[in-house]
């Protein structure tokens, strides 16, 4: 051994969110010893960070929960259809103990560096707390929205009040009691906060750039009898979203938009509207294929939150105009809209009139108006998807870096592996559905995946895998040519990298659906690893 390797492992795990612990959980069952780190103090991911007002998952919390342990769906109660942060951390702590995960990792650590031993095919990965682990796998679930993006506004560092970002929330919570507040996002996470903040502020200002499609969630506690019915469905429930698009058990309306009556439309919509969030966007298959199907939907969003505004001027801006409907994921609401109506919330648009400084008083906007703040929430997203893991120096084969290999868009092969770095599994990242499915789901179908990916090459006695320069070719065209065939390019998201000044603009996820991409893995499994290299 090295000596300055402090540990030796089979697979380093690097975050200890609903990826990461699946995988440690699974790999650890397989009898490999595995070494977890993660940067923040517990586990959770996403939902230890992002602790902010309101914070609130937008998929149903009986589907936004583990399946592999039938025990662990039966006994947990969710409280509410969607639910909190605190409840999912809850829930999550609850896994951790119940599998004894937390011995595996630890915890306030992050990676720093990942080194490939061309030789051996092990990978050293280093530490900020100083621990130099040599593994033979190493497995990326650093999570798609971790990296907080705060866009660089000059001044802030002047301002005399305090500035928080939405995915980098104060633990112990924010007093916004009497204060003049500015939030600066209108995206999920500034639309779940608004309206919480603006109950305790004492005036709230809200900074819109893009205005965003919203649907209210039509949240509601669980009783007994509904959580009843939903253990004693959940088989049927998880095979339907196995094969769905999104990995939820929903099915859209079976005829295309315009095959249908405009009464038949029109109560598919409402009950989309009524069922509540996300799931809007696929009311009818072609929604997000054709441009004319899309307006039907948006004109039936555009009536509905128009009758939920009071001052048409407002409902005007709260009207997006420059992007299909679902082409960024639409934002599942609670009483968003109705919070402009009240007399101490302001929506200030930046459309041509962009924040042009933040001095030591507040926000001076590019016409020369200025807004008096105590304080600055920025809701300003995150750099997705890739942002995480470039953190990490990633060196593969030849010493090449893998944020040198990406810095045209993410280069993979089914999201999982990337040719020259043998060994490395990306989880629920770029190249997979990950953020356009339901992630739990996603994380299984992963950990699932990869296991009988390590099982097999230790069976075959092989020191290893890689994807094949080839196929990350065909894949990334692949990745491409599916979204082409949407809507979805149109908009300026995340999912594109819009959001980052000078970031590609590649559409990042496997966009074809969890269902059809579970086939496609399991296809590639049962062919060998055909696309693969077995080492
Ligand atoms: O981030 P976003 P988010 N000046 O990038 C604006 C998931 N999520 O944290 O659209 C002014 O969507 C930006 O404006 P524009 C979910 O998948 C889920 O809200 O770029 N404004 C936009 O309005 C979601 O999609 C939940 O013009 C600036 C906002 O900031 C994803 O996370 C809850 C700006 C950023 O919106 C990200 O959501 C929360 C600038 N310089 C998040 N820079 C659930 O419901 C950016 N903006 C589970």
């Amino acid at each position: 051994m090295n000596d300055s390797i402090t540990d030796s492992v089979d697979i380093v795990v690097v975050g200890a969110g609903v990826t990461g612990l699946y995988a440690v959980h699974k790999l650890r069952g397989l009898g490999y010893r595995v070494r977890g780190f993660e940067r923040g103090e517990d586990v959770g991911g996403v939902w230890y960070w992002n602790r902010y007002p309101g914070a609130r998952c937008d998929v149903e919390s009986v589907d936004y929960s583990y399946s592999f342990d039938e025990e662990l769906q039966q006994q947990w109660d969710w409280s509410e259809k969607y639910a909190t942060q605190p409840e999912i951390m809850r829930y999550l702590r609850h896994v951790a103990d119940r599998f004894d995960l937390r011995r595996s990792y630890t915890f306030g650590t992050s990676v720093t560096s990942a080194e490939l031993d061309e030789r051996t095919l092990r990978w050293t990965v280093r530490t900020d707390g100083g621990e130099v682990v040599s593994a033979r796998f190493c497995v990326y679930a650093v999570g798609c929205l971790s990296s907080a993006h705060v866009p660089d506004v000059p001044g802030v560092a002047e301002f005399g009040g305090a500035t928080y970002h939405t995915g980098a929330w104060p633990h112990e919570g924010v007093d916004f009691t009497g204060l003049r507040v500015g939030v600066i996002g209108t995206g999920s996470s500034g639309i779940q906060a608004i309206p919480l903040i603006a109950e305790q502020a004492a005036h709230l200002t809200v900074f819109q750039r893009s205005a965003n499609y919203s649907i209210p969630a039509g949240n509601a506690p669980l009783d007994e009898e509904t959580r009843g019915r939903q253990k004693a469905g959940y088989a049927e429930r998880r095979r339907l979203s196995r094969l769905s698009g999104g990995g939820s058990p929903h099915t859209g309306h079976p005829s295309r938009t315009f095959e249908v009556s405009e009464e038949e439309r029109r109560a598919a919509f409402e009950e989309r509207w009524e069922l509540g969030g996300v799931l809007y966007s696929k009311t009818f298959p072609d929604q997000l294929t054709d441009r004319a199907a899309n307006d039907a939907a948006r004109a039936f969003w555009e009536e509905k939150v128009r009758a939920l505004v009071d001052d048409p001027g407002s409902a005007d801006l709260l009207v997006p105009t420059d992007h299909p409907i679902g082409t960024k994921r639409i934002v599942t609401d609670s009483h968003y809209y109705e919070t402009f109506n009240r007399d101490d919330v302001r929506l200030v648009s930046l459309r041509g009139n962009a924040i042009e400084r933040v001095d030591g008083g507040g926000v001076l906007l590019a016409d020369g108006t200025r807004v008096e703040l105590d304080a600055i929430v920025f809701a300003t997203g995150f750099d997705a998807m890739t942002g995480a893991i470039d953190r990490i120096d990633v060196r593969g084969r030849g010493g090449r870096r893998l944020k040198d290999v990406w810095s045209e868009g993410p280069r993979t092969y089914l999201g999982l592996g990337t040719d020259g770095f043998p060994n490395l599994f990306n989880l629920t990242g770029p190249g997979s559905p990950s953020v356009m499915a339901n992630v739990v789901l996603c994380a299984e179908q992963h950990g699932d995946w990869l296991a009988e990916c390590l099982s097999h090459i230790d069976e075959y006695g092989y020191r290893g895998i890689e994807a094949s320069a080839e196929a990350v070719e065909k894949w990334v065209g692949e990745c491409r040519d599916r979204a082409a065939a949407t809507l979805f390019p149109a908009a300026d998201s995340w999912y594109l990298g819009a959001n980052i000044p000078g970031k590609p603009r590649v559409f990042m996820p496997f966009i074809g659906g969890f269902g059809v991409y579970g086939d496609i893995i399991a296809g590639v499994a049962d062919s060998g690893y055909k696309g693969f290299d077995l080492l």
